[in-house]
């Protein structure tokens, strides 16, 4: 059969989409559906990175109750908000990222959009990169976030990668990472985790840093920073701004990815905001409104719940107060859960070395274990995790942990 006729029979059939593969499941949202189709009571989901409380369950900070118990109270309407969504939103997101005195600020030349959470930013910034970056290239961290991938090159953006994880110590890889860094071409963009990398849980230290931003500079590249964990790393959302705050000083002028989605539980709520830095307020202006001409098309304008609820946070000092500490609480939660796993490992009788459970930071663990072991742990104790070993330490929990480290020892033994 030609391929005429081929089209023109398929038609015949009303068989519009027979040339549609089956394509494979999300490789992280995926081993939920896994998950959910298990009946092992005793099943652990550990793949998408979702805090949960220590009886397992979904969280819903109280700052965040008593901020919406606030913007239901104040029965505001369902208008649409502007493009860039919401003015006061926007503004109190780029000070929790650059903070109260930043000179960025001062000088007005930062513009920021509210964003579908952090992938609807990266994905704003890839559009507005595929448009007006010189180059149209990104260097991402091996391994990254398995989305930054797509998230590029579907809009246009060819993504290569550096160096960043060190198998043999499960630390960062200073030296192959500046290595990889200093043969980047000249005006090409790098994709950084301002904090808490995902899936590694290894962050550069603050030396690192600074080195990593000499040799950005040296070699004149663009930096994307994607911050979708502030507040997870150290448990302090200042601390965890360091990379941006110190790369802003140094001169560079950053777009910035950020979401609201783990360090205020608003997960399903999609907050998130980019934010492209300027030369002075007129390039901002220029900046903000071509990024409004890609917005338009893609989804108009943003939901309004979610950033009113982090708004209440972000400017009401008693609640911002109480925020701060859920914050604390979630990340000294996942500490006293890697510290657990670690322990329990040993009292397995495990001889392997697990220190890299308690050096690793923020909401992952990158377990070192392999694609083999990962299958045994999902198909012989219903563990569930993402096929690179990574484990959510947010779903680790009292009542699963001592299960979750025998698991481990006994696929690791
Ligand atoms: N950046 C990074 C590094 C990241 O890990 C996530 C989410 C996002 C951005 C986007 O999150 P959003 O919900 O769009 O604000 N990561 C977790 C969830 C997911 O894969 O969607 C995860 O890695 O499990």
């Amino acid at each position: 059969m030609n391929v005429s006729k081929r089209v023109l029979s398929r038609i015949a059939n009303n068989a519009w989409w027979s040339h549609v593969e089956m394509g494979p499941p999300d490789a992280i949202l995926g081993v939920t559906e896994a998950f959910k189709a298990d009946s092992n009571p005793k099943k652990i989901n550990l793949g998408v990175g979702a805090y949960r409380d220590d009886q397992g369950k979904p969280f819903v900070l109280p700052s965040v109750k008593e901020a919406e118990r606030q913007v239901m109270a104040a029965n505001l309407d369902k208008e649409y908000a502007g493009i860039v969504g919401l003015p006061e939103f926007t503004k109190l997101s780029a000070e929790l990222a650059l903070g109260q005195n930043s000179e960025v600020i001062k000088n007005k030349r930062i513009f920021t959009t509210q964003s579908i959470s952090g992938t609807g930013a990266l994905r704003i910034g890839s559009e507005f990169l595929a448009k007006y970056s010189k180059t149209k290239v990104i260097y991402q961290p091996t391994p990254t976030w398995g989305n930054h991938v797509p998230v590029f090159k579907f809009a246009g953006v060819d993504v290569k990668q550096y160096r960043y994880y060190d198998k043999s110590t499960c630390g960062f890889d200073e030296a192959g990472a500046l290595e990889d860094i200093r043969k980047i071409p000249e005006g090409s963009i790098i994709l950084l985790h301002a904090c808490a990398h995902n899936p590694t849980g290894v962050d550069p230290s603050r030396e690192q840093w600074k080195k990593i931003s000499d040799v950005v500079k040296a070699r004149n590249l663009f930096v994307f920073f994607d911050m979708a964990y502030q507040g997870f790393a150290s448990g302090d959302v200042d601390n965890d701004a360091f990379a941006v705050r110190y790369f802003l000083e140094q001169g560079h002028n950053i777009v910035l990815a950020q979401s609201f989605a783990k360090n205020m539980g608003l997960y399903g709520e999609r907050v998130g905001a980019f934010s492209v830095v300027c030369k002075d307020t007129d390039e901002a202006a220029r900046v903000a409104s071509q990024v409004k001409i890609l917005i338009r098309p893609l989804y108009s304008n943003p939901p309004v719940h979610g950033a009113r609820i982090a708004s209440r946070i972000l400017s009401d000092p008693a609640l911002n107060k109480q925020w701060l500490g859920d914050v604390k609480l979630m990340a000294d939660r996942i500490i006293t859960m890697r510290t657990q796993l670690k322990d329990l490992l040993a009292k397995e009788g495990s001889t392997r070395n697990w220190e890299h459970i308690t050096n690793q930071i923020g909401m992952f663990c990158f377990t070192g274990i392999n694609p083999q072991q990962v299958e045994k742990l999902i198909k012989e104790h219903s563990v569930y995790l993402t096929k690179d070993g990574r484990i959510s330490v947010a779903g680790i929990s009292s009542n699963n942990v001592a299960y979750l480290a025998h698991a481990l020892h006994q696929v690791t033994k």
